[in-house]
């Protein structure tokens, strides 16, 4: 079974691999890539030095849970280096994927496999109201309920835009499509649920893998949304043609063909119309704003109101980019900066033989399949990332570095997996105004990171927070920023918190939970 490290789980897929730790040892030394060059020093949280017993959350529930010596600890610990308790306020959420702080004061969750938006109580996780997206679709794989946005008038117009997919069927009685549209539906507080709903932008390619399914409103007004290149050219789907590299043609702008609009972002009016002032990629003008993308599941609008993306890397090369319009952002040809490091080309699906062949991320790309280096793409418009996650030389030995990970050799590459990008705009915790969070799923950690006065770079070290054997999905704050709610995944694997060479767990401490990390500052000792 191959697992890749990006792709979300289903709660049943992971249920027999929990006895690989039968304890989970916490140490306070740091976990790197040992005996591998990388760029960027991978260093865990200092986490107390304890045991927990098997399937043990140190994350407790709040107020209702009585603590073990072990977990009182582990709380202690976060406490007294990071400055925060920290509480699960709800638990069993359904593939958790979107986490907003609404206008009204209370938290929206997009669930994704429960097809629906949750709206819960930021003090105690009371689930107020859940309001079902009518005719999603979801089939075991990365697709169902994404992205969602409010309107930027949303307390006159109760406007919420919700990007999921559906099965798209054909008159001629074809197997039904997997599609992506963004609706707008009408909140109504009185019954605490969304009706109305109005069709922004429909028949947007669907997957079962790299939707991405992030949106939000730029500071100009308009909808930004993410679409992945759905997971083409690898795994499952290494046969079909990765499509982050083509631009649609004048006839398929009119005839809304969206089928390549595959691994870019998108930039439309509310209405879901094309903006008068998007970009001409080539002369022609579309709801592209950048393309080149493989999976951006992170969007933020940054201080000076440039908009920055975190991409999921292939094996290596996470990137985080500040997007300049009509950008290319090199995928598939680049990944990460074009320096032919680790990353090639490999295109399976040219390949005349692709359905004989047996797909390998790792071992030299077989007869049939080209390889293209990195030097070779010569755009004009190459934009490179702001930072990546994590570069590597050339040559690196992906299949030694994946060994201690067994089956699951993509949690030890050099990557974080990051689901999220937020801006952090307070001035309540001291170091962190105008910083960006990224969560990450198999780095089982938030990256907090500094930008220039220009925001066209990361200035420093990026700072990794909150380290944990969890999958981190979404972040939000509230208003007053002293609180960080975080959701996680159901399942799937995350880096082991322990000595040595990096091995996974798929025992995770707080699955599909709402976590609220509440900052009362470092080294105060009175837990709450
Ligand atoms: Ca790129
Ligand atoms: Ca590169």
């Amino acid at each position: 079974m191959f697992i890749h490290k990006d792709s979300k789980f289903n709660s049943t897929r992971y249920i027999v691999t929990v006895t690989l730790f039968g304890l989970i040892l916490l140490s306070v030394v740091p976990a790197t890539f040992s005996g591998f060059s990388i760029n960027t020093t991978i260093t865990a949280t200092n986490i107390v030095q304890t045991v927990l017993a098997q399937g043990e959350d140190p994350f407790p529930l709040t107020n209702n849970e009585t603590l073990t010596p072990a977990q009182q600890q582990a709380r202690e610990q976060l406490l007294n280096e990071q400055g925060f308790s920290v509480n699960v306020i709800a638990r069993n959420l359904s593939a958790p994927l979107n986490l907003l702080y609404g206008p009204d004061d209370t938290l929206w969750i997009t669930e994704r496999v429960g097809k629906d938006i949750l709206r819960v109580d930021p003090t105690n996780g009371t689930k107020l109201s859940t309001m079902p997206i009518p005719n999603a679709n979801q089939s075991k794989g990365q697709d169902g309920v994404l992205g969602m946005a409010f309107d930027p008038n949303f307390n006159s117009t109760h406007h919420i835009y919700v990007a999921y997919t559906y099965e798209k069927t054909s008159d001629e009685g074809a197997a039904p499509e997997l599609k992506t549209k963004i609706t707008r539906f009408t909140y109504d507080p009185t019954t605490n649920n969304i009706s109305e709903p109005l069709d922004l932008i429909s028949g947007l390619s669907g997957s079962s893998d790299h939707n991405s399914g992030r949106m939000t409103f730029g500071p100009d007004g308009k909808l930004y949304y993410t679409i992945g290149d759905q997971g083409k050219n690898q795994l499952a789907l290494a046969c079909l043609n990765n499509m982050a590299q083509h631009l649609p043609t004048v006839e398929e702008v009119a005839a809304k063909n969206w089928s390549t609009y595959e691994g870019k972002v998108l930039r439309m009016n509310p209405d879901g119309s094309i903006p008068e002032d998007n970009p001409a990629i080539n002369g022609i003008q579309s709801h592209i704003y950048t393309y080149g993308h493989r999976n951006a599941q992170g969007i933020a609008i940054g201080p000076t109101g440039d908009i920055y993306i975190s991409e999921h890397g292939d094996n290596s090369d996470d990137e985080v980019n500040r997007l300049v319009a009509g950008g290319n952002y090199g995928w598939p040809y680049v990944s990460g900066y074009i320096d032919d490091k680790a990353y090639q080309y490999y295109n399976w699906s040219a390949a005349k033989n692709c359905p004989e062949l047996k797909f390998n991320d790792v071992a030299p790309a077989p007869v049939g399949v080209t390889v293209k280096s990195e030097s070779e793409f010569n755009a004009t418009n190459f934009v490179p990332p702001i930072q990546t996650f994590y570069t590597v030389d050339k040559g690196f030995n992906f299949t030694e570095a994946g060994k201690s990970c067994g089956e699951m050799t993509s949690t030890c590459y050099p990557t974080v997996a990051p689901s999220s990008l937020r801006l952090y705009t307070s001035d309540t915790i001291p170091g962190w105004e105008n910083n960006l969070l990224m969560t990450t799923l198999k780095g089982g950690k938030i990256i907090k990171m500094t930008l220039d006065d220009n925001g066209t770079a990361v200035k420093g070290k990026p700072q990794d927070l909150f380290r944990s054997e969890n999958r981190y999905r979404d972040i939000a704050f509230s208003p007053d920023g002293s609180t960080i709610y975080v959701i996680t995944d159901p399942a799937g694997p995350v880096q082991a918190m322990k000595d040595g060479p990096i091995t996974p767990t798929t025992t995770l401490w707080s699955p599909g939970a709402l976590i609220a990390f509440n900052y009362v500052g470092a080294g105060n000792s009175t837990l709450q």
